[in-house]
């Protein structure tokens, strides 16, 4: 009897496990074809050849490109060199990217860039927020940008308990942003378990010195994170339910939903362009691809532009798309006056004129 209740009870388990790994197989594009799409005339970016994950732009037109991710479960092309941020001004007739100097005084070797996000002072000065995994662990690295050195300064390290497995951040005061937690468990075995059970641990955490707390819950894989020009509400890319949480900010930086765009794609980064306010979704079409990596047939990349999104009917079209033959896992697209910049997980990044 004993064994009975032991062999049923293994067989409903592999029957949850194998509908859920089925399920998992479907969320994560397993089998989709992308038809290319090319918004105007398109070149890759020259010096990037290891992930352009996220993209800034100032208002002026640099842009500000992290690259070198190493995460566990993805591939990459160079495991052992340090991740860089890079710098490019769109303003120039051909735009080039350099990587700029990081001050001394801070860990370079194990530098590990992902999400990014810009905060212009009162008084003018730049800072780059940029989430770090040195060694694996999450932190926050606030650099003072200097323009005519091309360099940046590293001022602090933020880390707290509830900041791990952080994706993307957003800044919207000093010290003040938003984060995205991608995953509960930061051990690779159970974040990949937490996948394909589809536990909906991951958050949007709120930080600042006086106060940190999680304002929003239930995302699959919360991921990419801004906000609206007007600083009045936020967008999150949930990449493993495909799709887009509109949230309005209140006075105590609480986020209440106000609803969930469905996409076909898994969105990584989201950004808005800055003349329009369209959010722009890079997105990756047949993330299977991503995991189990194979160069004869890559992953490939789309982004997607979202007009009105705020309206009752939101517009959603595709700006980008490619096999993978041009561009591999695309993570996020930024415009900056009809120039467009799309980064990637860990292939190149590319540049069109729209
Ligand atoms: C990708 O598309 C190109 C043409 O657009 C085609 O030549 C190539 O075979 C495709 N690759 C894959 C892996 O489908
Ligand atoms: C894109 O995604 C990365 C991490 O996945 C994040 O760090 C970055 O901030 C995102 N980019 C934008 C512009 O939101
Ligand atoms: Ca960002
Ligand atoms: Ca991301």
């Amino acid at each position: 009897m004993g064994k009975l209740v032991t062999l049923t009870l293994l067989g409903v388990g592999l029957a949850l496990i194998g509908e859920r790994l089925l399920a998992f197989r479907q969320r994560f594009g397993a089998s989709q074809e992308v038809e290319p799409v090319e918004p105007g005339k398109c070149h890759i970016v020259e010096g990037i050849e290891n992930g352009s994950e996220d993209i800034d732009i100032l208002p002026s037109g640099l842009a500000f490109i992290s690259s070198g991710l190493k995460y566990p479960g993805m591939p990459s092309f160079e495991p052992d060199e340090p991740g860089k941020i890079f710098l490019m001004d769109l303003n120039e007739q051909n735009p080039r990217a350099q990587a700029l100097k990081i001050s001394d005084g801070f860990d370079k070797a194990s530098f590990n860039p992902h999400g990014i996000s810009t905060f212009i002072d009162k008084d003018h000065t730049v800072y780059l927020y940029v989430v770090n995994h040195p060694h694996m662990m999450s932190t926050v690295e606030i650099f003072k940008f200097e323009e005519q050195q091309h360099s940046l300064v590293h001022l602090k390290t933020i880390k707290h308990e509830l900041l791990q497995s952080v994706n993307d951040i957003v800044v919207l005061g000093p010290e003040q942003f938003y984060a995205t937690r991608d995953h509960y468990f930061t051990n690779l075995f159970l974040s990949l378990l937490e996948m394909v059970l589809d536990l909906q641990w991951s958050y949007v955490l709120f930080y600042s010195p006086q106060e940190v707390k999680v304002v929003a819950k239930g995302f699959s894989s919360a991921n990419g994170i801004t906000v609206s020009l007007d600083n009045q509400y936020v967008f999150v890319a949930d990449v493993a339910a495909k799709n887009i949480h509109v949230m309005k900010r209140d006075d105590n930086w609480n986020l209440t939903q106000q609803k969930v765009l469905q996409l076909d794609a898994l969105v990584d980064n989201l950004t808005v362009d800055p003349a329009t306010g369209d959010v722009l979704a890079g997105c990756h079409p047949n993330a299977m691809k991503l995991l189990i990596y194979n160069p004869k047939d890559p992953p490939g990349s789309k982004v997607f532009r979202i007009q009105d999104i705020l309206s009752k009917k939101p517009r959603v079209s595709t700006l980008y798309a490619n096999n993978g033959s041009v561009l591999q896992g695309s993570t996020v697209a930024t415009i900056y006056n009809k120039k467009l910049l799309i980064g990637t997980i860990f292939h190149r990044a590319l540049y069109c004129e729209l």
